[in-house]
């Protein structure tokens, strides 16, 4: 469980730091699986249903930067959403009914796994409410120089900022335009086994790996079963299937919430990597601060 303190952390800032969640045995059942999956992308020759690879990939010296949606092809990743320690931090920072939206393996190699652009998920997803987090699973240490994530705290409750770049969504904002302070931004650095938790609002954003090390971190997305996606449903059982806790309903909270939708879709679909390429300039190019 989260302390008062943290819960407060997360409402005033957009996200809290829950450090070493995981015991060992959970943590190398996670990073086995995690590494035969890597192993599986050796031979191919471009981006697959489960797989994102790196520009630089080659069949026979494979770089993977994204498993796409493991919960849907993996039991593990599916079984894991039921871990009752992360169901009772949802539930202390969402509601009592939770569910699962969606869920990536963001891998960054040693010297040089990709740098992800400054943006909100919310511009990606928005829904009827804001009750909508992303919980990122350390796999790793991450440390400063691994290309930890970063937050621009209490961004959560500001604007949705325009991520559309020459009249498509473009999966990223330019902090520039906006004036925006980022030398406040906080990076979530805690050793492998602990798990972040930042609003869908927030804007946030990682460097590029310059270490010897990975940086592997497994993000899932979760919503108060009561927020409902402004893409609309279309498979009503899928989605009910994905509750974790509480019962269904076909009634969605509504609330007051800036929305921006993101279309027409990004000219380059696949990953927010490939949706971010149509943006010219790069944000982030070094580590932010340190917390
Ligand atoms: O992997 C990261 O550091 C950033 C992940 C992220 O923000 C995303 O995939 O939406």
């Amino acid at each position: 469980m989260l302390s008062k303190a943290q819960v407060e952390q997360y409402r005033e800032d957009g996200y809290v730091v829950a450090e070493n969640v995981l015991d060992r045995s959970e943590l190398a059942t996670l990073r086995g699986k995690l590494q035969e999956l890597l192993e599986g992308a050796r031979g191919l020759t471009g981006h697959t249903e489960i797989y994102d690879l790196e520009p630089f990939h080659k069949p026979d010296d494979p770089r993977v930067r994204r498993i796409k949606t493991p919960h849907k092809f993996f039991p593990l990743f599916r079984e894991f959403v039921q871990n009752p320690k992360l169901l009772r931090i949802l539930q202390q920072l969402l509601a009592p009914a939770v569910r699962l939206h969606g869920s990536k393996i963001n891998i960054k190699a040693p010297q040089g796994g990709a740098a992800v652009e400054w943006h909100q998920d919310w511009a990606f997803y928005p829904h009827t409410n804001d009750d909508v987090l992303a919980v990122g699973v350390m796999l790793d240490d991450c440390m400063m120089e691994n290309g930890p994530l970063m937050i621009l705290p209490g961004t959560h409750t500001g604007p949705v900022y325009d991520h559309h770049f020459e009249g498509y969504f473009a999966g990223a904002m330019d902090p520039t335009r906006y004036g925006l302070d980022l030398s406040r931004s906080v990076a979530l650095t805690a050793p492998a086994g602990s798990m972040s938790f930042h609003h869908a609002r927030v804007l946030h954003a990682s460097a590029q790996n310059t270490s010897n090390r990975s940086r592997w971190l497994l993000l899932y997305e979760f919503t108060a079963a009561d927020a409902w996606p402004l893409s609309g449903v279309s498979d009503l059982d899928e989605f009910n299937g994905r509750l974790l806790s509480g019962e269904p309903t076909l009634e969605p909270r509504l609330e007051k919430v800036p929305v921006r939708l993101p279309l027409p879709p990004a000219l380059h679909q696949g990953s927010i990597y490939e949706n971010q390429r149509a943006m010219k300039k790069a944000a982030v190019r070094e580590p932010a601060l340190a917390m």
